[in-house]
Protein backbone atom coordinates (compact mmCIF):
# COMPACT_ATOMS: atom_id res chain seq x y z
CA UNK A 1 0.00 0.00 0.00
CA UNK A 2 1.30 3.64 -1.03
CA UNK A 3 0.87 5.99 1.67
CA UNK A 4 1.52 9.84 1.16
CA UNK A 5 2.06 11.33 4.74
CA UNK A 6 1.13 15.37 5.01
CA UNK A 7 2.77 17.87 7.36
CA UNK A 8 3.84 21.27 7.96
CA UNK A 9 7.13 22.37 6.44
CA UNK A 10 7.08 25.81 5.44
CA UNK A 11 4.30 26.53 8.17
CA UNK A 12 5.89 25.41 10.84
CA UNK A 13 8.43 22.82 11.88
CA UNK A 14 7.14 22.17 15.69
CA UNK A 15 5.36 18.95 15.39
CA UNK A 16 8.61 17.18 13.28
CA UNK A 17 9.09 14.75 16.49
CA UNK A 18 5.34 13.49 16.36
CA UNK A 19 5.58 13.08 12.67
CA UNK A 20 8.03 11.14 12.51
CA UNK A 21 6.34 8.54 15.09
CA UNK A 22 3.31 8.43 12.76
CA UNK A 23 5.66 7.44 10.19
CA UNK A 24 7.43 4.86 11.82
CA UNK A 25 3.98 3.68 12.48
CA UNK A 26 2.27 3.90 9.02
CA UNK A 27 5.39 1.95 7.78
CA UNK A 28 3.59 -1.30 9.18
CA UNK A 29 1.30 -0.87 6.72
CA UNK A 30 2.64 0.13 3.58
CA UNK A 31 5.34 2.40 2.08
CA UNK A 32 5.84 6.10 2.83
CA UNK A 33 6.05 8.10 -0.13
CA UNK A 34 6.85 11.56 1.56
CA UNK A 35 8.80 10.24 4.26
CA UNK A 36 11.16 13.46 3.84
CA UNK A 37 8.07 14.85 5.88
CA UNK A 38 9.51 13.23 9.28
CA UNK A 39 12.99 14.31 8.72
CA UNK A 40 14.55 16.45 11.37
CA UNK A 41 17.01 17.90 10.09
CA UNK A 42 14.55 19.47 7.58
CA UNK A 43 13.97 22.93 8.78
CA UNK A 44 10.87 25.50 8.02
CA UNK A 45 13.66 27.68 6.22
CA UNK A 46 16.52 25.39 5.68
CA UNK A 47 16.07 23.14 2.52
CA UNK A 48 13.74 26.18 0.41
CA UNK A 49 13.87 23.84 -2.02
CA UNK A 50 16.01 26.04 -4.02
CA UNK A 51 18.44 22.78 -5.29
CA UNK A 52 14.97 21.18 -6.95
CA UNK A 53 12.77 23.63 -7.22
CA UNK A 54 9.15 24.60 -5.96
CA UNK A 55 8.05 23.80 -9.39
CA UNK A 56 9.33 20.63 -9.35
CA UNK A 57 8.25 19.71 -5.29
CA UNK A 58 4.62 20.81 -6.31
CA UNK A 59 4.57 18.25 -9.45
CA UNK A 60 6.32 15.45 -8.05
CA UNK A 61 4.05 15.67 -4.63
CA UNK A 62 0.88 15.79 -7.17
CA UNK A 63 2.03 13.64 -8.80
CA UNK A 64 2.49 11.05 -5.77
CA UNK A 65 -1.00 11.74 -4.38
CA UNK A 66 -2.49 10.46 -7.78
CA UNK A 67 -0.47 7.45 -6.98
CA UNK A 68 -0.54 6.53 -3.52
CA UNK A 69 -3.73 4.38 -1.94
CA UNK A 70 -4.15 6.26 0.82
CA UNK A 71 -3.32 9.77 2.61
CA UNK A 72 -2.45 10.63 6.27
CA UNK A 73 -2.31 14.06 7.55
CA UNK A 74 -1.56 15.60 10.62
CA UNK A 75 -2.89 18.98 10.85
CA UNK A 76 -2.96 20.58 13.86
CA UNK A 77 0.47 23.04 12.77
CA UNK A 78 -1.44 25.15 9.87
CA UNK A 79 0.36 24.87 6.93
CA UNK A 80 -0.55 25.89 3.39
CA UNK A 81 1.00 23.23 1.22
CA UNK A 82 -1.17 20.70 3.62
CA UNK A 83 -4.08 22.39 3.46
CA UNK A 84 -3.70 22.46 -0.44
CA UNK A 85 -2.77 18.87 -0.66
CA UNK A 86 -6.15 18.10 1.10
CA UNK A 87 -7.99 19.96 -1.36
CA UNK A 88 -5.92 18.06 -3.99
CA UNK A 89 -7.33 15.00 -2.80
CA UNK A 90 -10.84 15.27 -1.98
CA UNK A 91 -11.21 16.32 -5.71
CA UNK A 92 -8.95 12.91 -6.20
CA UNK A 93 -12.11 11.22 -3.86
CA UNK A 94 -8.95 9.79 -1.79
CA UNK A 95 -9.46 7.74 1.37
CA UNK A 96 -7.80 10.02 3.58
CA UNK A 97 -7.54 10.67 7.31
CA UNK A 98 -7.05 13.62 9.00
CA UNK A 99 -5.33 13.98 12.85
CA UNK A 100 -6.06 17.15 15.03
CA UNK A 101 -4.56 17.95 18.87
CA UNK A 102 -7.34 19.77 20.38
CA UNK A 103 -4.90 19.84 23.38
CA UNK A 104 -2.96 22.62 21.92
CA UNK A 105 -5.97 25.28 22.03
CA UNK A 106 -5.52 25.36 18.55
CA UNK A 107 -9.48 25.25 16.00
CA UNK A 108 -8.72 23.64 13.04
CA UNK A 109 -9.65 24.96 9.77
CA UNK A 110 -13.44 24.64 9.01
CA UNK A 111 -12.71 24.12 5.77
CA UNK A 112 -10.76 20.88 7.00
CA UNK A 113 -13.30 19.36 9.41
CA UNK A 114 -15.83 20.32 7.37
CA UNK A 115 -14.90 18.57 4.57
CA UNK A 116 -15.16 15.41 6.97
CA UNK A 117 -17.75 13.14 4.91
CA UNK A 118 -17.75 10.52 7.53
CA UNK A 119 -16.74 8.36 4.61
CA UNK A 120 -13.49 8.88 2.47
CA UNK A 121 -12.32 11.51 4.44
CA UNK A 122 -12.55 11.70 7.88
CA UNK A 123 -11.19 13.82 11.03
CA UNK A 124 -10.27 12.66 13.99
CA UNK A 125 -9.21 14.58 17.26
CA UNK A 126 -6.40 12.75 19.16
CA UNK A 127 -3.64 13.03 21.81
CA UNK A 128 -0.36 11.69 21.33
CA UNK A 129 -0.72 8.63 23.28
CA UNK A 130 -3.55 7.48 20.48
CA UNK A 131 -1.69 7.56 17.16
CA UNK A 132 -1.70 3.78 17.21
CA UNK A 133 -5.29 3.37 17.73
CA UNK A 134 -6.34 6.26 15.09
CA UNK A 135 -3.97 4.53 12.70
CA UNK A 136 -5.48 1.04 13.21
CA UNK A 137 -9.06 2.20 13.55
CA UNK A 138 -8.52 3.66 10.06
CA UNK A 139 -6.63 0.60 8.20
CA UNK A 140 -8.97 -1.71 9.93
CA UNK A 141 -11.87 0.15 8.42
CA UNK A 142 -10.04 0.33 4.99
CA UNK A 143 -10.19 -3.86 4.93
CA UNK A 144 -13.72 -3.49 5.22
CA UNK A 145 -14.54 -1.18 2.09
C1 LIG B 1 13.80 19.30 0.29
C2 LIG B 1 14.16 18.20 1.03
C3 LIG B 1 13.10 17.86 1.72
O1 LIG B 1 12.07 18.74 1.46
C4 LIG B 1 12.54 19.62 0.56
C5 LIG B 1 11.80 20.72 -0.03
N1 LIG B 1 10.41 20.83 0.27
C6 LIG B 1 9.44 19.92 0.08
N2 LIG B 1 9.68 18.67 -0.32
C7 LIG B 1 8.65 17.79 -0.41
N3 LIG B 1 7.36 18.06 -0.11
C8 LIG B 1 7.10 19.30 0.27
C9 LIG B 1 8.09 20.29 0.36
N4 LIG B 1 7.55 21.44 0.75
C10 LIG B 1 6.22 21.17 0.91
N5 LIG B 1 5.94 19.88 0.64
C11 LIG B 1 4.64 19.22 0.75
O2 LIG B 1 3.73 20.17 1.25
C12 LIG B 1 4.68 18.06 1.74
O3 LIG B 1 4.08 16.90 1.18
C13 LIG B 1 3.92 18.54 2.98
O4 LIG B 1 2.84 17.68 3.32
C14 LIG B 1 3.40 19.93 2.62
C15 LIG B 1 3.98 21.00 3.51
O5 LIG B 1 3.63 22.28 3.03
P1 LIG B 1 4.25 23.63 3.69
O6 LIG B 1 3.42 24.73 3.09
O7 LIG B 1 4.06 23.53 5.19
O8 LIG B 1 5.68 23.69 3.30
Amino acid sequence: MKIYFCGSIRGGREDVDLYLKIVKKLQNYGTVMTEHVSNTQLTRKGEDGSAAGDRFIHDRDVDWLRQCDVVVAEVTQPSLGVGYELGRVVDMKKKTLCLFRPSTGRVLSAMIRGADNGEWFVVRDYSEDEVENRLAEFFNTLKRT
